[in-house]
């Protein structure tokens, strides 16, 4: 409906500097030697990649923190970047895929595909609401905020100046959370944000949540879609490879659960495989979480649909 024909493009994003811990930089690369470009063409796509190997070239030579947050500038400088290029694709009428690195670099992927679709809505899976001002965040890491500059809940950031308060909370929805901090807690609360917990998930089952998710952010299911999923909503049995795993997450099914009913609407234009950090655990660990991720990306784009 929204895209114009069968054209996926994939962005990587092999980027860590929203959070302190390296290994996050090669999961694209990891995810893409797995085989997922072939995957998707195998099912009929015709697929571009973007490698962004070059990511460090941004990195300056200073980078002390502004307003509590770590390396502003690198983050900065590296999404938006990214977020030009996501913009191009996503109005030329491309899917738009792009693998994370960490979960800062959603600054690009909803900056750049809400400039191509300003009325989408944004389902957001994670363990974490990501939503932290750089005033409230305890850790400084901005894999943690991205939320906030993208609501506009965050101004004044003089690094992040670029970043438009495109998203409406009214269009945002969560699944799988599980480690909030206070002030995102009252900050769900206080803006009515459409926020699912793995209690909701346990109380409801997916479908469900899935379901309550849509008919609030895209009530008419007529809007486009863009999925962000953080791996980390996901169990640490399922994907044990990523930054901050934390207990009691979705299992294999709920994950691919909830990217089988969105590419089932018709209405998903993009989506993010985020925090994949292949240096972390064991091999066999890092096998399973790459190969989740794989198939995250390919239920997004209608794998297992009849
Ligand atoms: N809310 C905490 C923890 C966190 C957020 N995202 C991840 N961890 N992966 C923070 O740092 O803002
Ligand atoms: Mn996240
Ligand atoms: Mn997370």
């Amino acid at each position: 409906k929204f895209l114009s024909g069968k054209q996926v493009a994939v962005i990587g994003a092999p980027f860590n500097g929203g959070q302190p811990q390296a290994g996050v930089e090669q999961g694209p690369l990891r995810l893409v030697e797995f085989g997922l470009a072939n995957q998707l063409e195998e099912m009929g796509y015709n697929v571009s990649y973007e490698p962004n190997d070059d990511l460090d070239s941004l990195k300056p030579a200073e980078d002390p923190v502004v307003q509590n947050l770590k390396n502003p500038k690198f983050v900065s400088r590296v999404t938006q970047k990214l977020a030009g290029q996501i913009e191009q694709h996503a109005k030329q009428g491309e899917f738009v895929l792009t693998l994370g690195g960490d979960h800062s670099v959603a600054l690009a992927t909803v900056s750049g595909v809400f400039a191509a679709h300003p009325n989408a809505c944004l389902l957001w899976i994670d363990a974490h609401a990501d939503i932290n001002t750089p005033e409230a965040t305890e850790s400084g890491n901005v894999h943690g905020c991205p939320l906030s500059f993208l609501t506009g809940l965050s101004q004044g950031h003089p690094e992040f100046a670029w970043v438009k308060p495109i998203l409406d909370l009214g269009r945002l929805a969560y699944i799988g959370l599980r480690d909030i901090d206070n002030f995102e807690k009252k900050t769900l609360r206080e803006h009515n944000i459409m926020a699912l917990s793995m209690h909701h998930v346990d109380k409801w089952g997916i479908g469900k949540c899935v379901e309550m998710c849509l008919d609030r952010i895209n009530p008419n299911r007529d809007l486009p879609i863009h999925l962000s999923f953080d791996v980390d909503a996901l169990d640490p049995t399922v994907a044990p490879s990523t930054g901050t795993p934390v207990r009691g997450g979705l299992t294999f099914r709920e994950g691919h659960y909830i990217c089988e009913a969105l590419a089932e609407t018709g209405l998903l234009v993009a989506a993010d495989i985020m925090e994949v950090n292949p240096s972390l655990e064991s091999d066999e660990a890092v096998f399973k979480t790459v190969q989740v991720g794989c198939s995250l990306a390919r239920c997004c784009l209608g794998e297992s649909l009849l």
